[in-house]
């Protein structure tokens, strides 16, 4: 572990420690040694990364004492500490939030300046860590930033993907996906820690005994191993000292992989072997909701809950004892269901490695885990088939059926003969072939279970999770996301942060976002407003010279409104109902080339799951009306389109600064929270949305004059599906939706074909699942409100502060405050600096 691992002393600061220093000079001298003894150059014959290196490794040396530092005080102290398992973490770069965090982004600009190096060049060059699909994987980010802001001992484990999520190019209109190299060059970032690393077992049976005192013991003879390897990266809080562990593991083969005992004689089966066990952390699944269900994918949450229970029973066993008390050392939060399996694996642990009886170990197991529900789509809850669950993991499965049937025996006694509440809340979905369902392993072995918004954790307790809740309502929480403001404030937005601080007279807001509100005071002041405007002109001027250098389309920060949906390509999340908008104006400008109105910026970004052929659709249809718009000089001075390739953090840290408006306009009811719509709304974007998870919030937060709601609430949509929704009488009902569903598929867009876009169009007038045609109307007469406010600017600039000001709610901060006061019961341990 980093903390007996690591050097007990630093050395003393006087004069400024090369590696420690903070001052100009010595960040100088750092960086020219760093240059010199880790990536062999000097200046002259130094590449872009060999400059970029030496930056990191400098930034890094200065992280390393800290860390060392809160790792000792950390055990010593017998910290309670929080370990959050993830499959995803979507970290973004490191270099630039790091400076941030340690408070040296000047003078290290400054250090930069005097060794003639291009510091923004420096920061382009970092290849982010794209360990995540989106808004689950960047959630554990911005946790992990903020559970070592605000104090909290904690461990972030997961999984080092060779390869993250694909990266995006858009040839000829459709998305094509490269595979992400990002190890290819090295991680600065990241300290490999061979001698932390755990056996990791796979198939085989299971041999049952009785020891001599009679108790009933289990051998599982698995027949596949491999190694878990830990790969730690540092991660450090705003202006404090403490400074957590990101722990990710990397699969290898066993080293004292034994040709004899696996392979007899089989040489290239041992190496086919090897091949294999390397397999499991090599690539990021790059669906999100729903999953793949593929067995590879099994085997990584597998593979690296496993690594993760195993090095905290090692962490207890080394500071704290007895295992009987690991309840009081440890909580895990497991995000989603993605790690359920580890309630069976600690269970397994207990019993079977430490002989511990199945009613004490489950005691622990209950007290130990709690649980994050991040979807209502009921084709997104993971389930596994019984027959893959045998062959891959026989004991858990046997696990798995013991916990059911304890658990349904309580069922039975608390509503006596209401079977078919049993077979709805078993862990085993008997309907079809057997299936085991990781929502309800994750319930029934956790202490909390809770939504990630207000309208999210209410619906779990009527849908997906009812009979749970009826059972146990004590165990429902609300935890509302929130978002870093270091990296979606302070880093991507400096002028804006600039003048916040100045408005607002300190910069305490950036660990405590409630401090925003010191700017409603000024939101009418003229002297804000102007600079307000020039900060977001400057950041849409970046974006706009950006764009036009990256796929080549031209777009006027002066003039034009900048409205924005970046975010996954998912049909929930409605990219078709704002392209039937910008259609919709096209066809009203075509018909009145002199129609007097406020000019857009069309903006979108996001990947389509590589098999999701609706997705990749969308994609096309966006990029095709862009090409028409954008090439018809009757309308182009008015409107463009532009879709940004291959988002991903660092390209959102581009646009969440530049955005006037921000598109949150999911069916009400489908998405759990978004984390989107927090980074636009703090950057002074207006939003325009549905009634859906933190939508709800947001508005109540800035007030609903300042927001621009439309659409269906939850409660209609389930009404309207109830009665049997006929998209077919909207499509016929209304010609203007009709002639834009008809444009789509008229061959304007397509160079005459008329049957690229027709599933498209056919899966709205006849299925229309998120009702984008009950919508439309509503979508289309807010967006010309929208355009109406947009021509006043002392009115919109007041909205825009007001929305930044009153986002204090939505820091991570506060949300890890939540967690730490409501569900683990962990209390900050601070370290100063
Ligand atoms: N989310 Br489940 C993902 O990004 N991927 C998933 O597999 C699942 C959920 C998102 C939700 O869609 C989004 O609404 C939420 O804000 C985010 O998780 C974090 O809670």
């Amino acid at each position: 572990a980093p903390e007996t691992e690591a050097p007990t002393e630093v050395p003393a600061a006087t004069p400024e420690h090369t590696r420690t220093g903070m001052s100009k000079a010595s960040l100088k001298q750092a960086y020219i040694d760093n240059l010199f003894y880790i990536q062999g150059r000097f200046r002259e014959v130094a590449t872009p990364h060999d400059l970029y290196m030496a930056a990191a490794f400098t930034v890094r040396d200065r992280m390393l004492d800290r860390w060392v530092k809160s790792a000792q005080v950390y055990k010593t102290s017998h910290a309670r500490t929080v370990c959050y398992l993830s499959a995803e973490y979507l970290l973004g770069p490191h270099l630039a939030n790091n400076l941030v965090n340690l408070g040296i982004s000047e003078v290290a600009r400054r250090a930069g300046e005097e060794l003639d190096l291009d510091f923004e060049a420096i920061l382009e060059e970092e290849e982010e860590p794209g360990l995540g699909n989106g808004g689950l994987g960047r959630l554990a980010a911005c946790y992990m930033d903020s559970l070592a802001t605000v104090q909290i001992p904690a461990i972030g484990y997961g999984i080092r993907y060779e390869f993250g999520i694909f990266d995006q190019d858009i040839q000829n209109g459709w998305q094509v996906e490269r595979s992400d190299t990002w190890l290819r060059n090295g991680n600065p970032w990241e300290i490999p820690r061979p001698k932390i690393s755990f056996p990791v077992r796979y198939g085989g049976h299971t041999e049952h005994s009785r020891d001599q005192a009679g108790r009933s013991r289990v051998r599982w003879v698995a027949d596949m191993v491999v190694s878990g390897v830990a790969f730690d990266t540092p991660v450090l809080g705003y202006g404090v000292g403490n400074v957590n562990l990101l722990r990710l593991w990397k699969a290898e083969a066993p080293e004292s992989f034994d040709f004899q005992v696996f392979n007899v004689g089989d040489y290239y089966g041992a190496v086919h072997a090897k091949i294999e066990a390397e397999t499991i952390s090599k690539v990021l699944y790059p669906n999100d909701e729903p999953e793949a269900g593929k067995e590879l994918r099994l085997k990584q949450q597998y593979f690296f809950v496993s690594c993760s229970i195993q090095d905290m029973i090692r962490l207890h066993l080394n500071t704290v004892g007895p295992l009987e008390t690991f309840h009081e050392k440890f909580v895990a939060q497991l995000n989603d269901t993605h790690p359920a399996i580890a309630v069976a694996e600690l269970m397994r642990l207990l019993m079977d490695d430490h002989a511990m009886p199945w009613d004490a170990a489950w005691d622990i197991t209950r007290n130990t885990f709690c649980y994050t529900n991040h979807t209502l789509l009921p084709e997104a809850l993971e389930t596994w088939s019984v027959a893959l669950f045998e062959r891959l993991l026989p004991r858990h499965l046997e696990i798995i059926y013991e916990i059911n049937r304890r658990f349904l025996d309580t069922v039975r006694v608390r509503y006596l003969g209401d079977e078919a509440r049993v077979a709805r809340m078993s862990l085993i979905d008997e309907t079809g072939g057997r299936r085991i369902r990781m929502a309800h392993l994750a319930v029934v072995g956790s202490r909390a279970v809770n939504g990630v918004a207000a309208l999210h954790s209410e619906l779990i307790k009527t849908t997906i999770l009812k009979d749970f809740y009826e059972m146990s309502p004590e165990r429902f929480h609300n935890v509302t996301n929130g978002v870093t403001p270091r990296r979606f404030i302070v880093v991507s937005n400096p002028r804006l942060a600039e003048l916040i601080t100045e408005f607002c007279g300190h910069d305490r807001w950036i660990r405590d976002l409630d401090c925003l509100r010191d700017l409603e005071e000024h939101a009418e002041d003229p002297a804000l407003q102007a600079r307000w405007r020039e900060v977001k002109t400057a950041a849409k001027q970046d974006l706009a010279l950006w764009l036009s250098q990256h796929g080549g389309v031209v777009l006027d920060p002066q003039t034009m409104m900048f409205d924005i949906q970046a975010k996954r390509m998912h049909e929930y999340k409605r990219q078709h109902l704002n392209v039937l908008h910008i259609i919709r104006v096209y066809q009203r400008l075509k018909q009145n080339p002199n129609l007097g109105m406020v000019p857009r910026a069309f903006i979108f970004g996001g990947k389509a799951a590589p098999g999701y052929y609706m997705a990749k659709l969308m994609i096309k249809l966006i990029n095709s009306v862009a090409e028409v718009i954008n090439n018809d000089p009757q309308v182009n001075g008015f409107i463009r389109v532009a879709f940004m390739a291959d988002f991903n953090v660092k390209n959102g840290q581009r646009l969440y600064p530049a955005a006037d408006l921000s598109e949150q306009i999911s069916l009400a009811g489908k998405e759990a929270s978004g984390t989107g719509n927090m980074k636009f709304s703090m950057n002074g974007a207006l939003t325009v949305g549905t009634l859906d998870g933190a939508n709800i919030e947001i508005r109540d937060e800035v007030g609903a004059e300042n927001f621009f709601l439309f659409g269906m609430t939850a409660e209609e949509v389930r009404r309207k599906q109830a009665e049997g929704y006929r998209p077919w009488d909207y499509y016929h009902g209304d010609d203007e939706l009709r002639s834009d569903i008809d444009l789509v598929t008229s061959g304007l867009f397509s160079h005459g074909d008329t049957n690229l876009f027709r599933p498209l169009a056919d899966h709205l007038i006849n299925q229309d699942p998120f009702m984008v045609l009950a919508d439309y109307r509503a979508y289309l007469n807010c967006q010309d409100r929208i355009s109406e406010v947009y021509d006043r600017p002392a009115e919109w600039d007041r909205m825009s502060i007001l929305n930044v000001a009153r986002m204090g709610k939505f820091s991570s901060d506060r949300s890890i405050r939540d967690y730490a006061e409501r569900i683990w019961g962990i209390e900050p341990k601070p370290i100063g600096i």
